[in-house]
């Protein structure tokens, strides 16, 4: 495999074009037998030679209009057809292939999942089935025809509409499915097995009837209820919100144990994992089932916003990913908690999307230079792509937002489109001028706004001054201005929030900031106000106001905006933890302010004001998220410090927070909003009383009388990161009950991943062996690996260096089997920089083992090159 870079500035249409594909799939794990057949027309009529990709299967033979066709060369990765002489504008190629579906690993392609057979194309598996024009600006119609034993894989279903089946002799059954919306080979699939099938229909806002069809394991109907609702609401708000309807008379949805990714779009046939699917309150939290519902609607949003139109190369990926992951967002603001939604997704935003702008890896969300396509579904891509979006929005505001989109999906249907068609058409639609807006495109990194303030207090004039600079990053030295939509408001020294005015009158509260240094004035101010910036998080930025403990306390009680105050309760926990790091580093004794107590206090007591709210800010950042905060971290500080600062906050709200503990009463299990919000702020408080004298006869109890598993998991979470003595009891009980079920178990092995014992990483290898863990599942491998190498910061970055070479191992053997997982787990291991020199060396060390591999990936390749650059 060649590990050479592609361009964006490279970007060619193709010479050809695959008009329509018949495949013809004989399936058997060990011996698939594909034969396509392409009506191929030629784009540019100088073109003599066509290649196509194509790898990891066996070649049968290939025929050009029906003849057998020799002129062609072959190398690891295509064929290349010369057809010079033969002045073809339009002709037929019929390839037949060999897989074996069953040795296959990597999950791309075609696989095995179970006892059945599934597909992953995005980005490039379509060429592991065949040789093809596998790009995105290449859009044929389909038309698969599936055969294989009917005992064992009565289903066999592909994209669009089935329009023929049959039955052969020897036990084995056909089907035929016809796509008739032209599509790309990335959102092609098929599936054959047997399921459990959940029916339904939706009713468009046309009238069109559309079957809806879930798909999952035999025994697990009774947990595929949630998912279906999830469907219909998707469906039904994409109509309100968007105005878009669904175009097919089918969606399928089928979930299936071994996959790489969340869930994947294809083109009326959605292959999920099966933990974005499975959902009963006996096996799912109260956060499987949100994550249950929004990436329903993310793919099924993609219909329109990655299907009907698609990308022209994939350095658009975030063409068609940020702007869906922003309609998912909003479906999810819409239909449940605005203030809870923003608060998660900056969470991620600023621990792992800041991180990956500072590391090696930083990119633009559209990325200009790509070795292995898949590197790059990365949070940059996704989130940073829904903030850009976001800030559109934001500027444009959603009426004409709204006629952008419309624009764009009338420009653009049935097409392959750039980043800059939708900016584009969302400039048209708008008026607005987007010159400089563009720029977030090109640009990585996270700007940082320092602002300052001055108070005329003769005038009553009010000014910010605001600077913005963005960083080098690893990628891109030299960084220009952006523009960055800056909401603010301004309370009164008595909380009262300010209106904003200008000499002249009104103005609003959104600031455009597009120049390095910008002054902003406002007038009738009558007293020195204090500012809450970046309401919302109106912009993916990093924020430096010297803010005082007191102007803190002021936006955390009165300001209007949600965010605002959770941010400003996060500020003084962190303001605290980066005190505490500094007393523990001179050997002082470390202590908490009162101040900060008192306050948390009150907003316990005051909880029924704003149930969520109250819950989001009383819990205490992970180590993770305190960590983005340094330049240089130092994991076990943290680890130590925030246990400080837990024990401390505990002891000062146990009498309390027992209380309500006590007062809040779910007898019934219901996903409800309000249901949701209390069993939250009940956990958050048992998480707090975990480490008090009550500790272990509450959390025993609570998981002996949890009627879910939000109660279930927040009682072994508690037990665990507290050590208490029914610790093991639990987690052994637990271990019984679910032993059988992969998926619930993951909770267990992300739990014994991140125990805060000595010995976790011997307990994690002794764990790969466990009769429920399998090393080619990725669910598995995430909840063990992932959670020890990403939530236990303390454990992994030992000081003598096993967590790295724990770690490097799991790699070697994943390069082989499975390297696109493999380059999701190496992500700790890349961010070298942000560790002291001792760390560093051991942590280079690993990476030049793994860099030494033979048949080193594409995917790790590309990673480490860049980590030791
Ligand atoms: N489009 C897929 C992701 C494909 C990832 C390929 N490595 C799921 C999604 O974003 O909806
Ligand atoms: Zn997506």
């Amino acid at each position: 495999m060649s590990a050479k870079a592609k361009y964006r500035k490279d970007y060619k249409k193709p010479d050809y074009t695959v008009t329509d594909i018949f495949l013809d799939f004989q399936l058997d794990p060990q011996h698939t037998r594909v034969i396509s057949k392409s009506q191929i027309a030629r784009l540019n009529p100088e073109a003599q030679q066509l290649r196509l990709d194509g790898h990891s299967f066996q070649f049968a033979s290939i025929k050009l209009n029906g003849q057998p066709f020799t002129a062609y060369q072959q190398d690891a990765e295509s064929l290349q057809l010369n057809l010079s002489g033969l002045n073809l504008e339009h002709f037929e190629l019929e390839i037949e292939t060999l897989l074996k579906p069953a040795e296959n690993t990597s999950l791309q392609g075609l696989y095995q999942s179970g006892d059945g057979f599934c597909t992953q194309c995005e980005a490039e598996g379509f060429r592991q089935i065949t040789y093809m024009l596998d790009r995105p600006d290449v859009l044929a119609r389909y038309t698969t025809r599936i055969t294989a034993d009917k005992t064992q894989y009565p289903f066999l279903l592909s994209n669009g509409n089935r329009i023929a089946t049959g039955d052969m002799l020897d036990g084995r059954h056909w089907v035929e499915w016809q796509d008739p919306f032209p599509k790309p080979s990335y959102l092609f699939a098929l599936v054959a097995g047997d399921f459990d099938l959940l029916q339904d229909r939706f009713i468009t806002k046309s009238g069109r009837e559309v079957a809806l069809e879930l798909y999952v394991d035999k025994g697990n109907l009774n947990r595929a209820d949630w998912a279906m609702q999830s469907l219909k609401k998707s469906m039904k708000w994409d109509e309100e919100r968007f105005d878009l309807e669904y175009d097919l008379d089918i969606y399928m949805i089928v979930a299936v144990d071994f996959f790489n990714m969340g869930a994947m779009e294809n083109k009326g046939l959605n292959v999920f994992n099966s933990k974005f699917v499975l959902a009963n309150p006996a096996t799912a939290t109260d956060e499987d089932y949100h994550n249950v519902e929004a990436v329903i609607a993310h793919e099924y949003f993609h219909n329109w916003t990655g299907n009907r139109v698609t990308c022209r190369d994939w350095f658009q990926l975030s063409l068609k990913e940020g702007l869906t992951v922003f309609r998912d967002q909003e479906f999810s603001s819409d239909t449940g908690s605005r203030a809870v939604q923003r608060i998660n997704n900056v969470k991620i935003l600023r621990t792992v999307q800041f991180a990956e702008d500072a590391g090696p890896m930083a990119h633009p969300i559209r990325p200009e230079k790509v070795i292995e396509m898949n590197n790059f579904y990365t949070v940059t891509v996704y989130e940073k792509g829904s903030e850009v979006i976001r800030m559109l929005h934001t500027l444009l505001g959603e009426e004409r937002f709204q006629q952008g989109m419309k624009l764009y999906i009338a420009e653009n249907d049935g097409k392959a489109a750039t980043c800059e068609n939708f900016v584009s058409a969302m400039e048209r639609a708008s008026g607005v001028d987007l010159t400089l807006f563009r720029r977030w495109y090109s640009q990585s990194g996270t700007p940082e706004l320092t602002i300052s303030d001055e108070y005329d207090e003769r005038n009553h004039i009010y000014r910010l001054h605001v600077s913005q600079l963005t960083a080098p990053t690893h990628d891109q030295l030299d960084k220009i201005n952006l523009h960055i939509p800056l909401k603010i408001e301004l309370y009164d020294p008595q909380g009262k929030q300010q209106e904003l005015q200008s000499e002249t009158g009104l103005v609003s509260n959104v600031l455009d900031i597009m120049q390095n240094h910008q002054t902003f004035e406002f007038h009738h101010i009558y007293a020195r106000p204090t500012p809450a910036l970046l309401c919302d998080f109106s912009a993916p930025v990093k924020l430096d106001y010297a803010y005082t403990d007191q102007q803190l306390l002021l936006l955390l009680r009165h300001a209007k905006n949600d965010f605002i105050r959770w941010d400003a309760a996060q500020m003084l926990l962190s303001n605290e933890l980066r005190q505490n790091l500094q007393r523990q580093q001179n050997g002082e004794q470390m202590q908490v302010s009162p101040l900060l107590l008192d306050t948390f206090h009150s907003i316990l007591e005051q909880y029924q004001q704003d149930v969520e709210l109250t819950a989001l800010m009383l819990t205490l950042p992970k180590e993770t998220e305190f960590a983005e905060q340094f330049k240089v971290i130092d994991p076990s500080g943290i680890h130590q410090v925030r246990k400080f600062l837990q024990k401390s906050i505990a002891e000062h709200l146990k009498a309390l927070s027992l209380k309500i503990y006590h007062r809040i009463d779910l007898p019934e299990y219901r996903i409800e909003r309000q249901d949701i919000a209390l069993r939250s702020l009940r956990n958050v408080c048992l998480s707090y009383l975990a480490v008090t004298e009550f500790g272990n006869a509450l959390v025993n109890t609570h998981y002996l009388h949890a009627n879910n598993m939000t109660d279930t998991l927040a009682a072994l979470a508690a037990a665990s990161s507290a050590a208490l003595p029914c610790r093991d009891n639990l987690l052994t009980d637990f271990e019984h009950k679910w032993a059988h079920d992969g998926l619930v178990m993951d909770k267990w092995f992300a739990l014994q991943a991140t125990r805060p014992d000595e010995d976790v990483l011997q307990q994690v290898t002794k764990l790969m062996d466990h009769p429920s863990f399998n090393f080619n599942n990725p669910n598995r491998l995430r909840a063990l690996v992932g959670s020890f190498a990403n939530q236990n910061p303390n454990a992994f970055h030992a000081i003598d260096g096993s967590g790295y070479r724990f770690l490097v191992e799991v790699l070697i053997k994943l390069n082989r089997s499975n390297p696109q997982i493999a380059s999701r787990l190496i992500e700790p291991l890349i961010r070298l920089g942000r560790y002291d020199a001792q760390r560093q060396t051991l942590m280079k060390r690993g990476l030049e083992r793994l860099a030494k591999i033979e048949d080193l990936s594409k995917d790790l390749f590309e990673k480490i090159e860049k980590a030791l650059d």
